[in-house]
Formats: structure tokens, sequence, C-alpha cells
């Protein structure tokens, strides 16, 4: 498997799932989200959020104007689907992690949709790695330090790419500018999926 790492550690699998897999995994998600719909969350300070989150595994990331947190049922009240096996089999694979995911957060990207620069801090366990999966269109994934500011680089995440954010890269700034709508044909509506797998305890 071609893998690329970023001067910061951030490690990049081109091409990770060809595209018969990617259409698995996008029925493996269908399934997550019949069970536990897709919300667009807000902020504590009231503001929507512009991508959609959902959720599988014992946690999911919720935000609202009581905070962000991790909670151990959806919105609806009704637990998180599990994780589906061939997302846990890509985590066997390429976190490096003896600890399973707990959390599988699911969002989505629709037209003018983006996540600002943020640091994935809200896990107790910093060892293990949060590991990317895009699906659908491309994103344009900026990677930035673990300080606040500093010099940022931008690629194009496409579909079946995977990204793992670990070691010197678990806590560096991160976010998606924005993406490309419509520039691929695995999701009939467009738009683009991200999953990313996290041990939350
Ligand atoms: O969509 C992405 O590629 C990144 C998502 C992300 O950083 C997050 O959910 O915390
Ligand atoms: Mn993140």
């Amino acid at each position: 498997m071609n893998e690329v790492i970023d001067r910061r550690g951030f490690r990049i699998f081109p091409g990770y799932f060809d595209s018969e897999s990617q259409i698995a995994l996008v029925e493996d998600l269908r399934e997550v989200l019949r069970q536990a719909p897709l919300v667009q969350p807000v902020t504590p300070r009231g503001q929507k959020m512009s991508v959609r989150m959902s959720a599988a595994g014992r946690f999911g990331w919720i935000s609202d104007r009581k905070g962000y947190r991790y909670e151990e049922r959806h919105p609806s009240r009704v637990p998180w689907p599990p994780i589906p096996d061939r997302v846990l089999a890509l985590w066997g694979d390429v976190a490096g992690c003896p600890r399973d995911p707990e959390c599988c957060l699911i969002n989505w990207y629709g037209e003018g949709a983006r996540m600002g620069l943020h640091q994935d801090r809200d896990e107790a366990d910093f060892t293990c790695p949060v590991v990317s999966v895009s699906l659908g269109d491309e994103g344009l994934f900026r990677m930035g330090n673990v300080e606040r500011g500093g010099k940022t680089e931008s690629i194009w995440l496409r579909s079946g790419d995977v990204v793992v954010m670990g070691g010197a890269a678990r806590l560096a700034h991160h976010g998606v500018d924005r993406i490309r709508f419509g520039s691929s044909s695995l999701l009939p509506n467009g738009g683009r999926i991200n999953l990313t797998l996290r041990v939350v305890t």
C-alpha cells in the first residue's frame, strides 16, 4: 500500500479503498444512517455547523447548545449502531494501536460545507491515533501544527483515501476548507463523507 508521510507526521494512504470497497462501505453506512440519521449540529454558541453528523460505535460526538462531548446515544436516544467490520479492519491494518476504536464519527459535507481548523482533543488517550476515511467528492484537507498558527499545507483528499493522525500529528490542527461538489459519482446526490475512527476513553 502506497503511503505518504507529511513532515508533521500525518500518514496518507492514497486510494486505500478501491471503488468496489468504497461502494461496499457506502452500503454499510446507509444501514448505520438508517438507524442513526444525520443531524446538523449547532455550536455551543448556537451557530449551525455546515456538516451533518452521525456516528457508529459506543460513542458519538455531539455538539449542541449545552456544549460538545461524546454521548452514548444519538439525539433520538437510540444507541449508536455498531462500527461496520470493514471499518474495523481498516483500523487493525493502519492504526498500530492495541485498543479498538470506540467511535466512528460520520461527517457529511454537502455543497459549500467546510470544517474549520481544529484539534481532536475530546478523547482521553492521545497515544491512539485518529484514522480518517474520505468517500465521495474531493475535499481540500488542511494540515497545521500542534500549536496554533504557523505554516499549513493542503492536499486534496479523494474518495478511498485514508489519513492517520497519530504520534506527533495526533494533536495537530486540521480542517477541510472546501469540497469539489460533484467531483465524484460514488454518492448519487453528491457530497463528501468523512469517517473518523477514535478511541474515546
Ligand atoms: O473531513 C475530514 O477530512 C476531517 C474531519 C475531522 O477533522 C473531524 O471530524 O474531526
Ligand atoms: Mn478533526
